[in-house]
């Protein structure tokens, strides 16, 4: 099976931005306005299960009710809230605040030597991916993905699959041929539901979450010095690992085979077997 395209998930995925950037941007502007909403961390873990920030922030007025001054409308509200966060959290990525997580500039330099088309896929605004890429991985590096869907691009976010098939619409490839790479288990939902392979790294938001349906699930990407974990979808689990073009490869072709034997298998086989990948180890 050809590996044709990486699609990369943004917010947990390229980098730690959850806990220490979108939160505290979050908090900034509830303070910026006058409020005296706090989002802790343990609750914002809670609360990433709504993906979108104007969404969250509405999610989060239905369920705890916080106090709101009279003299503001909720929808308004909302709007100069999510807008004033984005102007916090793309501050401090242009104070260089936000790094990449390990093996994140590694596999996407291998992917373009290697002639690998590369996309996002992901629920922030498009300000907020772009301004990552720019201040993270280099200044001219959106340039370097051929489809960037971001925020509002479709209708229904993460785990719905439509961000996943607009950016296969826009590609013009088949799900097979790529494989996505995401942290959530919304953006694995959303992924699959696309019909993508897709690699999983785990951050601490994330770690307890169900990835049953991941090709592979890792603790990161890994670098040389700096190995990943293999957490599940490989007989080489608890081993270190990298994700890099050769082992994407291996994640897709046993990831597709997996499949077409599931098929065959509800078409009426008695017996059902499972690819599983033949990732090795890098020490
Ligand atoms: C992550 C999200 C986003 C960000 C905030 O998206 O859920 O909602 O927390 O984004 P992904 P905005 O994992 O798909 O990158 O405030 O820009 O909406």
């Amino acid at each position: 099976m050809t590996l044709k395209a990486l699609i990369f998930d943004v917010d947990g995925t390229l980098a730690e931005t959850e806990r220490d950037g979108h939160r505290v941007a979050f908090n900034q502007a509830f303070a910026n306005v006058g409020l005296s909403w706090h989002w802790s961390i343990a609750r914002y873990g809670e609360l990433l299960h709504v993906a979108g920030g104007k969404e969250r922030i509405r999610a989060y007025i239905e369920q705890d009710q916080p106090p709101i001054p009279t003299h503001w409308d909720v929808e308004t509200l909302i709007a100069t809230l999510h807008q004033r966060k984005n102007q916090y959290y793309t501050d401090g990525l242009r104070r260089g605040e936000v790094q990449l997580r390990p093996g994140v500039r590694r596999l996407i330099l291998e992917a373009r030597a290697q002639g690998i088309r590369l996309a996002i896929a992901t629920t922030s605004q498009p300000e907020n991916a772009l301004a990552l890429l720019e201040t993270a991985l280099a200044p001219d590096a959106p340039g370097w993905f051929e489809v960037i869907a971001a925020g509002d691009i479709v209708p229904h976010k993460k785990p719905a699959p439509d961000v996943y098939r607009y950016v296969l619409q826009q590609l013009g490839l088949p799900a097979h041929v790529c494989l996505a790479i995401e942290d959530t288990e919304q953006g694995l939902t959303a992924a699959t539901g696309a019909g993508i392979p897709t690699v999983v790294t785990v951050n601490d938001y994330t770690r307890e979450q169900s990835f049953a349906a991941a090709a592979l699930v890792l603790t990161h990407l890994g670098e040389p010095q700096h190995p990943a974990q293999i957490l599940a979808g490989s007989p080489l689990a608890g081993q270190p690992a990298m994700l890099t073009v050769d082992t994407a490869r291996q994640v897709l072709q046993a990831s597709v085979l997996a499949n077409d034997v599931t098929v065959f298998h509800r078409a009426g086989s008695s017996s059902k077997s499972t690819a599983s990948t033949d990732l090795k180890p890098v020490i």
